[in-house]
């Protein structure tokens, strides 16, 4: 068990522009997770090629790459207990179809093409992909809160 776990989470094109960065945000504060590291980029095919490395092949491969390099993503660091697997319950299945309502893809989400989050899938893949969208590093802080989440 750690609550220091950390899992990479980034707010896709569509989901930049149709506003649901506020309220995307707004999910994993409210759950408990506390913010490590935040920013708006815009990222270039090379670089998503990398973080999509492992699809390399696939049929939609390169429709996805286009998709997101199409305009500004929101790459965030967020940490705390379990982050990556609840990260994942929090966002839903890849396909919005199978996302249950009350998950981010299932409550804003139709199309996989369009699933407007991406997050880690292990605490490997997290560890590359924070350091592939932070390769400055982030920053420490304290958080009052931590002792009323944590036991
Ligand atoms: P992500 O990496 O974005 O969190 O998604 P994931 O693990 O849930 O799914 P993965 O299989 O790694 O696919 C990565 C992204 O590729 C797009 N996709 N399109 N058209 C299609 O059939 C298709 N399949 C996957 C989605 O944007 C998916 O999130």
């Amino acid at each position: 068990m750690s609550t220091t776990e950390r899992t990479y989470i980034m707010i896709k094109p569509d989901g930049v522009q149709r506003g649901l960065v506020g309220k995307i945000i707004q999910r994993f504060e409210e759950r408990g997770f506390k913010l490590i590291a935040l920013k708006l980029v815009q990222s270039t095919e090379e670089h998503l090629e990398k973080h999509y490395a492992d699809l390399k092949g696939k049929p939609f491969f390169p429709g996805l790459i286009k998709y997101m390099a199409s305009g500004p993503v929101v790459a965030m660091v967020w940490q705390g207990l379990d982050a990556v697997k609840t990260g994942r319950v929090m966002l839903g299945a890849t396909n919005p179809l199978a996302s249950p309502i009350g998950s981010i893809r299932g409550d804003y989400a139709l199309a996989v093409g369009r699933n407007i989050i991406h997050g880690s899938d292990s605490v490997e893949s997290a560890e590359k992909e924070i350091a592939l969208w932070f390769p400055e590093g982030t920053v420490q802080y304290a958080s009052a809160l931590e002792s009323w989440i944590f036991e």
